[in-house]
């Protein structure tokens, strides 16, 4: 359900992503689409082999170079109780260059291949807070404030907080920027 506005219900929760009952589920991938660590890992290893078969059918098509930093592509959830997975790269963390557009970019192009696929909720891991070394209550202000401000007919967003850290720095910088959530 929207709110009164029309805007997307925001959730955010402490939890593991691969157990969601959401229509889609966003991976933090790497270019290459073909597993890693962290959510990456964890997704694959419970969605199944179907999830790599599409990933590898994806490089083999259009992504012969990999899918870019920024970019999001969906395929099955195999064996997960969602029906996809939005695979989306973010950036490394660097402290010389300001790569905020392009974590900005994951997010608002997840919600565009959310729509395409007609997703009425989706639920998000902190993209790049891991391997990639994002500082998390930087990040949570950046997908925060992107996807509150996307246009998407997505219903409910879910942030999926693996830790406790991780949640709080999305309960703040939910309320740093007024946005509800519950
Ligand atoms: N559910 C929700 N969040 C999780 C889960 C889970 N099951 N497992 C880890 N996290 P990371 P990145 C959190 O490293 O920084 C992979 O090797 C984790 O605590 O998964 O974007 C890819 O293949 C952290 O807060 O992704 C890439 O090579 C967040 O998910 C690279 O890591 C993201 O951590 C991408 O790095």
């Amino acid at each position: 359900m929207t709110d009164a506005s029309g805007a997307p219900r925001l959730t955010l929760l402490r939890g593991d992503i691969t157990e969601q009952q959401v229509d889609a589920i966003v991976n933090a991938a790497n270019s290459s689409l073909l597993g890693g660590g962290g959510v990456d890992g964890a997704i694959h290893r419970r969605g199944g082999p179907e999830i790599l078969k599409e990933c590898r059918a994806l490089r083999a098509s259009h992504y012969g170079r990999g899918l870019p930093t920024g970019q999001a592509v969906a395929t099955t959830a195999g064996r997960l109780p969602a029906r996809w997975v939005i695979h989306t790269v973010g950036p490394v963390f660097s402290a010389s260059e300001d790569r905020s557009a392009l974590l900005a970019d994951c997010h608002r192009n997840s919600l565009l291949v959310a729509d395409e696929l007609g997703a009425q909720a989706i639920a998000f891991p902190a993209i790049s807070t891991g391997v990639y070394r994002w500082p998390v209550e930087d990040a949570a202000v950046i997908a925060l404030r992107t996807v509150s401000q996307s246009p998407t007919r997505v219903e409910e967003i879910r942030f999926v907080l693996f830790d406790d850290r991780a949640l709080a720095a999305f309960q703040q910088a939910a309320d740093s920027l007024g946005l509800s959530a519950n």
